[in-house]
């Protein structure tokens, strides 16, 4: 058999508007359909419109709103406390994470006036509750928080400046990578996400455990003690794993782009919303 000569070839305009349309449940191929322009949009315009009217009758909540609320629930079920901190940091905390000016990660950072910073990560913040709770708390302290992060990124389909973290971390007993692996295990099948663990190395911490998916990172996770312990005032081992949450609807939903599950005036829960 004889393959199909492709017999549409849209503009860049037709197919930029076509690829903000189309979903991954879609079956149409763009390169190979013999559908015109006008009837391919009014298709998936007709579609977007009915999924969009689907979830204001049905659910109403907002993917990442309920990814947060789903994720806080299974952590508080596990034993660890939520915490809400400030995303305004002060910018000496990137330098004692051992970021130092000249690397790549301290070149990110969104920096405001009175030496604060937009927060890149929860660790610095976790660190200080770690630090106070042992001395409140019975042992293990186990602690977590859900929140923005931002970073200044220039690569595409999997970074985003503006972005959702959860950090969770236990400290004191049962600190192993056994349980850590576990606790992974159980975190990314209670949310259906399929993945795979890979060794790394990351400047701020030495070897991380790395969560894939694909050729996504899901998550960076690490066993401790690690050397800033010290400046933190924290001196017991420990585990921690921090995942974004855009990343996760990413790979739950097969969204070409992470901007399809972020915080966006474009995309409700995936769908474009200019129709
Ligand atoms: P990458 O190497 O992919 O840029 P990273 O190793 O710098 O990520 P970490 O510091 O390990 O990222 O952050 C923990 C998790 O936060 C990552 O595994 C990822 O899920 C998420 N994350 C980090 N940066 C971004 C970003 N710019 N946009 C979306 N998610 C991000
Ligand atoms: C792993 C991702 C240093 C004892 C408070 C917990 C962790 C998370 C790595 C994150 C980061 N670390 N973006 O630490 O859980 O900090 O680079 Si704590
Ligand atoms: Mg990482």
């Amino acid at each position: 058999s004889e393959s199909k000569p492709s017999k549409k070839s849209f503009s860049p305009s037709q197919l930029s508007r076509l690829e903000s349309l189309l979903v991954s449940d879609d079956e149409f191929d763009l390169e190979k359909t013999d559908m015109d322009f006008a009837k391919l949009e009014s298709v998936l315009v007709a579609r977007r419109k009915q999924e969009l009217c689907d979830m204001y009758e049905n659910s109403r909540e907002h993917m990442l709103a309920k990814l947060e609320r789903d994720i806080s629930a299974f952590l508080i079920s596990k034993g660890f406390t939520e915490i809400k901190s400030s995303i305004l940091i002060p910018e000496e905390y990137i330098i004692r994470m051992g970021i130092d000016r000249d690397e790549e990660l301290s070149k990110q950072i969104f920096r405001t006036d009175d030496n604060m910073c937009l927060r890149p990560m929860l660790a610095p913040v976790l660190y200080n509750y770690l630090a106070r709770f042992d001395k409140i708390l019975p042992d293990p302290v186990k602690i977590f928080e859900i929140g923005p992060c931002y970073r200044k990124e220039s690569d595409g389909s999997s970074h985003l400046e503006e972005f959702t973290m959860v950090n969770f971390c236990q400290m004191g007993e049962g600190s192993t990578r056994e349980n850590l692996v576990k606790l992974l295990d159980e975190f990314l099948t209670y949310l259906g996400i399929d993945y795979r663990i890979e060794g790394d190395e990351c400047m701020v911490y030495g070897a991380t455990v790395d969560v894939m998916h694909g050729d996504m990172e899901l998550s960076s996770a690490v066993v401790g003690p690690v050397p800033m312990d010290i400046d933190w005032g924290v001196s017991k081992p420990w585990i921690g794993a921090g995942f974004g949450l855009e990343r996760l609807l990413k790979a739950r939903h097969k969204f070409k782009n992470i901007k399809r599950g972020s915080r966006s005036e474009f995309y409700y829960n995936g769908i474009y919303t200019k129709l």
